[in-house]
């Protein structure tokens, strides 16, 4: 069997876990086995890496190499533990952000060398690659506002990303019009400033043309 593997990349806010839950109902609705992740985290071990990097009381001398291989290391626990049987078994696996995010954040956000960004994703990824990336796209300030109303609807956690400046962010969307511009078949641009339904419906028409690869090797 051969599952087919979909990664949502974008800017805080930019409604990819929501995105991801959405299509998940309705790949579900058609009869597909879905899974579920995010980056980082997705298993015990990336959860815990998930604490350490955003949340945790001791994180503040953080380097941007250790963010780098701590991100990696989430993911390569996440490959071999979880997306390689998932779609080994013939189902499509969702996941809120994979490596884009690193040559986004840690390579155009921190100014790592790309190449080393390059090396250290290989080990963690290997062959297994996206199918299809969607890219949602919001001006800043809609992201913004998102973010915050939707943490005013929570308790407070610190949150050691998010306490970057304006100009990593403006790097980071940099890095992703890079990214999209240098692999224009895998990475797909959705514009997500409007409704969640609006949203959904640009997103189909890249998705359904992929389901046909199920279960072909
Ligand atoms: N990171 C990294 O540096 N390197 C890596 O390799 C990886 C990650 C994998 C993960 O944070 C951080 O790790 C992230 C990148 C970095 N850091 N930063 N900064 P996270 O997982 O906690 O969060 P996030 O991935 O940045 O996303 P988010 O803030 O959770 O937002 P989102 O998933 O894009 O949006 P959402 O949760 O779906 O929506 C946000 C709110 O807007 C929510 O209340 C929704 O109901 C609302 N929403 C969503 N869509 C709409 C529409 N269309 N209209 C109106 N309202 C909407």
């Amino acid at each position: 069997m051969k599952g087919l593997f979909i990664t949502f990349e974008g800017a805080e806010g930019c409604g990819k876990s929501t995105q991801v839950e959405l299509l998940a109902r309705q790949l579900r609705a058609l009869g597909h086995r879905v899974r579920t992740l995010r980056e980082p985290g997705g298993t015990s071990i990336g959860e815990e890496i998930r604490h350490t990097l955003k949340h945790s009381q001791h994180n503040q001398a953080m380097t941007a190499e250790a963010e780098l291989l701590l991100m990696n290391a989430s993911r390569a626990q996440l490959v071999r533990e979880t997306i390689r049987p998932a779609l080994a078994a013939g189902e499509i696996v969702l996941c809120d952000r994979f490596y884009d995010s690193t040559t986004a954040y840690q390579g155009y956000g921190r100014q790592l060398d790309l190449n080393v960004v390059r090396t250290v994703i290989e080990i963690a990824v290997g062959d297994t690659r996206p199918d299809l990336t969607l890219l949602l796209t919001v001006p800043s300030e809609v992201g913004e506002r998102r973010r915050a109303a939707r943490q005013a609807s929570l308790p407070f956690l610190r949150d050691r990303m998010e306490e970057a400046d304006k100009s990593f962010f403006e790097r980071v969307a940099r890095g992703y019009e890079a990214i999209a511009a240098a692999e224009p078949e895998r990475v797909r641009a959705v514009d997500s400033s409007g409704s969640l339904e609006s949203v959904c419906l640009k997103i189909w028409p890249f998705v359904q043309p992929q389901l046909p690869k199920i279960g072909r090797w």
